[in-house]
């Protein structure tokens, strides 16, 4: 490869960019000029990918963690001839519409590995990503799973926190096959990065076990080595100091912040041209540096193809094809009606946390690919079943993360194991802590990846670790985000019912709420039908005419029916709706929400804030929750505290009807 041919390589991504971000009036312009020959080395000389078949299992994984550089990945794929990114694409960068958003979407344009832009998700997204092909390869063998993680990651993805987490997590784990190449322009959107900090960068990567090459990211030949380097060690993750200068090749502009964010403008554009050697006009890729790039494009064709013949006759490999197609979760449901039924007869009362775990040995022994974990708090969250074995170095076939304390680093890695396809991760932590993980929880949502949230000690009813550790807004804030169940079982039965739904779920995320304290089995009569898919259901109905329809969640349902008793004993007829997912719930049809709801009065109970609870109560109508934040103290007289109680239930019923 001639360096000739690899400068008008990268030059054309620069071109592309400053052409689209002008075109736009907006975009970033500067991160893409940077580490274009950076990207140009390492897809030219490296990367195996096909665009004619943007999801084979086994490419290497490309994730622009610096998510704002999204005409960097968008003229790559141009390049290369994704189908889906003709210069249409390009000219009409963010506009309505079409695929190029302003940060890379996943899901808008094939091979777009993540989503991006959020600073920090994308590096740690890539942990999980890294994290599976080490698993898959254990089990699998290299015939099957053998690839690369490939990260670009700017100044501000290693300012964020989350960067923290994945790091360690990354060098403590040994992720030989993952390389990180960070930007190293020592420029921010506010100016040089010594306004705002004096880390230490390398000296962190090291401190966290990784190796660490600095390189000139300029020099092509010194960016090849530096890749090679990092890949004759693959026994720790690699982080690859490209120094770099933004907006590379914009005579008045580069090397400042003034090319962050803003169209360089037509008359810099024009004299970008002139000093890069670049004659052609706006949108204009000559044949020759397209067929360069289509080199590329041609050298992971012939990988994919002989990695599938490869692959198909691998012992073993049956079962790496059915985690990816989503087979492996063909025997769920009977194993879970089965589970039900024997639940409904035996009717323990244990607390929801343990009833996960319960429904979770079904789960794990019946689907092949579950990837458990905790964020160090396994026997509080009861994530663990037997037989899994913890990941690590020198177990990387273990299908069990000890994630340390580190929420939100779990959250994006989950994301990534997901994103790297064959794996169902799931991964818990207390839910008041699910605010540390909302940064890539949101991001879950969005991309529409389902991997499950085991939150547990969802209440006060965790009593004596007190209001730090007590949800009261989290329920309702989860609620607010698109695209996500929250899910609140109320016993073993319901809790069973969200495992399989979670589980199946395609394209949504779940959180389960689980609580510390024991609560009895209330679905006592078995039903083969999953009834928590409704959303919410009628638990308990009344002889006559209701008078009043209690609705209620979690650990509040056993007060709700108690207080439905009591109501009868004074001759009122109240009946009991469970309601452990509020999204399904919205999703049925009107008939069935009527008929759940009825006409009478109605009263919430829910030991949290009222916040979303509107909907299903309507004007005449109460709620029994919680409107301050709660107190460290045993539990029962928690709920006596804030009024939470069955007698409280049966006052509001009678001042009501
Ligand atoms: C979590 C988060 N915070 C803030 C931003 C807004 N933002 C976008 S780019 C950027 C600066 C990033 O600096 P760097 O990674 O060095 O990129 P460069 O300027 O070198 O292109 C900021 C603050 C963001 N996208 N995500
Ligand atoms: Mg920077």
């Amino acid at each position: 490869m001639s360096n000739a041919t690899e400068n008008n390589m990268a030059n054309a991504i620069r071109a592309l960019t400053m052409d689209a971000v002008q075109a736009a009036n907006s975009g970033h312009p500067g991160m893409p000029m940077g580490m274009a020959d950076v990207a140009t080395v390492l897809f030219n000389r490296f990367i195996n990918i096909d665009p004619s078949s943007p999801k084979w299992a086994d490419r290497d994984r490309f994730v622009l963690s610096a998510g704002h550089g999204s005409m960097l990945l968008y003229s790559l794929h141009h390049l290369l001839g994704y189908p889906d990114m003709d210069m249409d694409q390009i000219r009409n960068f963010r506009q309505m519409g079409y695929r190029t958003a302003g940060h890379p979407e996943y899901g808008h344009a094939t091979g777009i590995e993540t989503t991006t832009g959020p600073l920090g998700q994308g590096i740690s997204t890539a942990v999980g990503m890294a994290i599976a092909e080490r698993m898959q390869n254990a089990k699998f063998g290299d015939d099957v799973v053998d690839h690369w993680t490939y990260v670009i990651s700017g100044d501000g993805c290693l300012m964020e926190g989350i960067s923290h987490e994945a790091i360690d997590m990354a060098g403590h784990m040994g992720l030989g096959r993952l390389i990180v190449m960070w930007d190293d322009n020592s420029i921010t959107i506010d100016g040089g990065t010594d306004l705002s900090t004096s880390t230490d960068q390398q000296a962190r990567f090291a401190a966290a076990g990784w190796q660490v090459i600095s390189v000139d990211g300029h020099d092509k030949d010194a960016v090849a080595s530096a890749i090679t380097q990092a890949r004759s060690d693959e026994s720790r993750p690699t982080l690859i100091a490209c120094k770099a200068i933004i907006g590379f090749g914009a005579p008045n502009k580069q090397g400042t912040s003034a090319t962050h964010g803003a169209p360089l403008g037509d008359e810099e554009i024009a004299l970008t041209r002139a000093a890069l050697g670049w004659p052609h006009a706006a949108f204009e890729i000559p044949d020759d540096v397209y067929s360069a790039w289509h080199g590329i494009a041609a050298r992971g064709k012939a990988a994919r193809k002989a990695w599938e013949t490869r692959a198909k006759t691998a012992p073993g490999s049956a079962e790496f094809f059915a985690a990816l197609d989503g087979s492996s979760r063909d025997g769920l449901s009977a194993a879970i009606t089965s589970y039900k039924k024997q639940l409904s007869a035996d009717a323990p009362k244990v607390a929801t946390r343990k009833a996960s775990q319960m429904a979770l040995e079904v789960v794990n022994a019946t689907v092949p690919n579950m990837v458990g974990g905790s964020a160090d708090l396994t026997g509080s969250n009861l994530t663990l079943t037997s037989g899994m074995t913890g990941f690590s170095k020198d177990n990387p076939a273990g299908n069990y993360l000890y994630y340390g304390v580190r929420e939100h680093g779990m959250a994006a890695a989950m994301n990534g194991l997901w994103l790297h396809g064959g794996i169902l991760p799931y991964g818990g932590t207390f839910l008041a802590f699910a605010d540390y993980c909302r940064g890539a929880i949101r991001l879950s949502a969005l991309m529409g990846l389902p991997v499950t949230y085991v939150m547990t000690h969802d209440s006060i009813g965790l009593g004596e670790d007190g209001p730090t550790h007590q949800p009261v807004e989290q329920v309702a804030s989860l609620r607010a985000m698109p695209n996500i169940n929250v899910f609140r079982p109320a016993d073993a039965v319901e809790t069973a019912e969200c495992w399989e739904l979670a589980v199946l779920s395609n394209a949504t995320p779940s959180v389960l709420c689980l609580s510390r304290q024991g609560l009895p089995t209330l679905r006592t009569d078995h039903t083969a039908d999953n009834l928590t898919a409704k959303g919410a259901y009628v638990l308990r109905e009344t002889d006559g005419k209701r008078d009043v329809t209690l609705i209620a969640t979690g650990s509040e349902v056993e007060i709700a029916m108690n207080a439905a008793e009591k109501l009868a004993a004074d001759g009122i007829n109240a009946a009991v709706v469970s309601a452990p997912c509020f999204e399904l719930f919205a999703a049925q049809e009107t008939g069935y929400r009527r008929q759940v709801l009825g006409s009478a009065p109605r009263i919430g109970v829910e030991a949290m804030v009222k916040q979303g609870w509107g909907e299903l109560l309507g004007d005449n109508s109460a709620f029994i929750g919680m409107n301050s934040f709660g107190a460290s103290a045993p539990a029962p007289q928690l709920y006596e505290h804030f009024g939470i109680t069955a007698d409280a239930v049966v006052k509001a019923a009678k001042d009501l009807i």
